[in-house]
């Protein structure tokens, strides 16, 4: 398999997000990302490759002009407002909900970043925009891999993605990364493409980028959003709409699931993309399903896990692996890299 791997992700390390009342240190942080390489290297695991830059173009087939423009220029923005901010993150505290004008572009900073996100828990650092820009590179090489007749590669890229949508960014994430890779394979030829989602928490972002498509189809097993982050999306009766109707598969699981019902809807998932007639898959790889999460309600053991890319691997389709959550840092090497090793083993 092939691994590309983002040697710019630890330039974005957020200090802090809010959490419930507070300013506590971000769960995503650049040791996750560092403790799969580590795991990778040590069970000598595939050809680490560093992936050429995309064209910005490429990033325009899935976000807005005027987001990419936000989020490149954010950080300078942020620090011409007061030098003292270079020693803070940038954190968003307004946002336009239900009777707000969006259509406006405010000359606010503030206002715009509002306009931009969705929660509190995704700052804006010095090296954000390099580093998602980078992963989402990482996530086109992976693509192109596959495109170039390899089995499956792996993404191992920091920001995750699946949360940011096509002007927002939330949830950790500020590209796309996984929607970016399928568009590529779509670009290229391939007529049906799935995304996956395995993260614990709902992959918003891929599912609104996609609900009206017929050419990509969305499935997740996910916490229910009824009590479970991102909490606005992922219900079952979201199946998508106009040409997508029928293309988008949500299987909420209650907080407390463990890896025998989640399997079976990993299942049904992998049931529905074989119906779609999925020529490839892309797989947002989160492990924040794993029993020892710090944020998340799923009762995964890291052997399960190997399971995991066994049944993965049973598609016979060509997989885009792509890093997405995963919290206790600790664990996160081994559970991540279990998930290929199954795949590679079978
Ligand atoms: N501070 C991903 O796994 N916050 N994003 C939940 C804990 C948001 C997770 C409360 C969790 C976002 C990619
Ligand atoms: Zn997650």
């Amino acid at each position: 398999m092939k691994i590309f791997y983002n040697e710019a992700h630890a330039q974005h390390h957020g200090r802090h997000e809010m959490f419930r009342g507070e300013l506590v240190p971000c769960f995503e942080v650049p040791a996750r990302a560092d403790y799969v390489l580590q795991e990778l290297n040590a069970r000598k695991f595939g050809s680490i490759a560093s992936a050429p830059e995309v064209p910005r173009t490429v990033l325009e087939r899935i976000h807005a002009p005027r987001y990419l423009d936000f989020l490149a220029g954010a950080w300078n923005e942020w620090v011409a407002l007061d030098p003292r901010n270079a020693e803070r993150d940038a954190i968003p505290s307004y946002w336009p909900i239900r009777t707000f004008r969006t259509d406006v572009l405010p000359a606010s900073f503030f206002a715009r970043m509002g306009l931009f996100s969705f929660d509190a828990g995704s700052p804006i650092t010095a090296g954000t925009w390099d580093a998602a820009r980078r992963g989402a590179d990482c996530a086109v090489a992976g693509a192109r891999a596959l495109l170039a007749g390899e089995r499956a590669a792996f993404a191992l890229t920091r920001p995750p993605g699946h949360h940011a949508g096509h002007d927002f960014f939330g949830g950790y994430c500020f590209l796309n990364n996984a929607a970016i890779a399928a568009q590529v394979l779509r670009d290229a030829g391939l007529q049906k493409v799935a995304v996956l989602d395995l993260d614990y928490h709902h992959g918003n972002g891929t599912q609104a980028i996609f609900y009206e498509r017929g050419d990509v189809f969305f499935a997740s097993v996910h916490g229910n959003p009824h009590t479970e982050y991102p909490y606005y999306l992922g219900y079952a009766d979201e199946t998508g709409s106009g040409a997508g109707a029928g293309c988008n598969l949500n299987l909420p699981l209650p907080r407390g699931t463990g890896f025998a019902a989640w399997r079976e809807a990993l299942a049904q998932a992998l049931a529905a993309i074989r119906g779609f007639g999925a020529e490839a898959i892309v797989l947002s790889l989160g492990v924040d399903t794993f029993e020892g999460d710090p944020i998340s309600g799923f009762g995964l053991r890291s052997d399960d896990y190997l399971r995991v890319g066994e049944a993965l691997a049973r598609t016979g389709l060509p997989m885009l692996f792509v890093f997405e959550g995963g919290y206790a840092v600790a664990e996160v090497g081994r559970n991540t890299v279990n998930v290929l090793e199954g795949f590679e083993m079978l």
